[in-house]
């Protein structure tokens, strides 16, 4: 045999090894994680978390299991977050704004018009500055594992069509429980009032709230249709949920049922935007079908809201911090270079 055929050998013995004791190595046990969200199951967030569950279970062989609990019957975001930090729950999936009280960089994905399409959105969220925000989470009890598409927000009501700023003046406008949307919604002139997502059907039925803004994809899930009337098109904001994983859980786990929460997430995530994106590609027509009344703002309207907003902007720099908000628009800069 000749040097090259024995190191050939040689290493194909020692891959088919390696091989083989990754297979038996597999450090997994029985378990069983409490996912909660709180869309219906019928909705996007409901069909990935199915495509989540499946691959946490086949990727560890069966040992795994998730619970999917959706309909926010754990409580709503914030009440999620607070059972993840404390141990009581395993993982969810919710909105980045509701995590700002407890990580304030999360208020960087509540910046007005700072994302413009998918592309941007997908690049920053899963490149470094995605990363360095969904670290800061660590500190503070939450292992963030992946963002999936929210998507972009667009304004309901049932008042009246809002085809310009002033037409918001006297709209009771439920937000998220968010300092930015309610600074962002008071600054158009709408009285804006924050809210669990949990409250929002009852509230709109019961005309507590007269209006609300979400992704076409929610309204839709959510039947807001049905309450709502009026629908403007503003596309204000890109928003994502972020799936999260109890750190206290986390740090129990090995690193083999780490690595097979980590990829099936991945694979949970990359399903959820395509399922989102096609879904929002025919949500707009099925809406009017249903009978909302759409009104697509006029260019100059547009530049009105997004000018009267970039006054919030400083605020949210401050909060965040200077160095990550220049961080952000640089790294912006070089996606739209591309
Ligand atoms: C679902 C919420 C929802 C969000 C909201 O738990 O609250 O309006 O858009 O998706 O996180």
């Amino acid at each position: 045999m000749n040097q090259f055929r024995r190191t050939l050998l040689a290493l194909t013995a020692a891959s088919l090894a390696f091989g083989a004791s990754l297979a038996q190595a597999q450090d997994i046990k029985p378990r069983l994680i409490r996912f909660g969200y709180g869309l219906a199951e019928a909705s996007n967030q409901g069909r990935a978390t199915k495509v989540l569950a499946e691959n946490v279970e086949k990727l560890s062989g069966g040992k795994m299991k998730l619970r999917a609990i959706g309909g926010a019957a754990l409580g709503p975001d914030t009440q999620m977050q607070q059972a993840l930090i404390g141990g009581a729950q395993e993982m969810m999936v919710g909105s980045t704004a509701t995590l700002v009280g407890i990580t304030k960089e999360m208020a960087l994905w509540d910046t007005p018009f700072l994302i413009n399409n998918t592309k941007e959105a997908d690049a920053l969220l899963d490149g470094p500055i995605g990363d360095k925000v969904k670290a800061k989470l660590e500190e503070k009890g939450l292992v963030g594992l992946v963002y999936w598409e929210n998507g972009f927000r667009n304004l309901t009501n049932n008042k009246k069509p809002v085809a310009k700023l002033e037409d918001l003046d006297g709209i009771k406008l439920r937000v998220m429980q968010n300092a930015v949307y309610l600074d962002s919604f008071k600054t158009l002139g709408a009285n804006a009032i924050p809210l669990p997502y949990s409250e929002l059907f009852t509230a709109l039925e019961t005309k507590a709230v007269d209006g609300q803004e979400n992704p076409y994809n929610t309204i839709l899930s959510a039947k807001f249709y049905e309450v709502q009337k009026y629908l403007t098109v503003t596309n204000h904001v890109y928003a994502p949920w972020i799936v999260l994983v109890s750190k206290k859980y986390w740090d129990g786990l090995s690193k083999d049922e780490r690595a097979v929460l980590q990829k099936a997430a991945a694979i949970s995530r990359d399903f959820e935007r395509k399922d989102t994106r096609e879904e929002a590609s025919k949500a707009l027509g099925e809406l009017k079908a249903k009978g909302m009344q759409v009104t697509e703002l006029s260019a100059a309207e547009t530049g009105r809201m997004r000018d009267k907003l970039t006054h919030i902007n400083a605020g949210i720099a401050t909060n965040v911090g200077m160095e990550l908000w220049n961080e952000t628009q640089a790294e912006l800069a070089k996606i739209r270079a591309k």
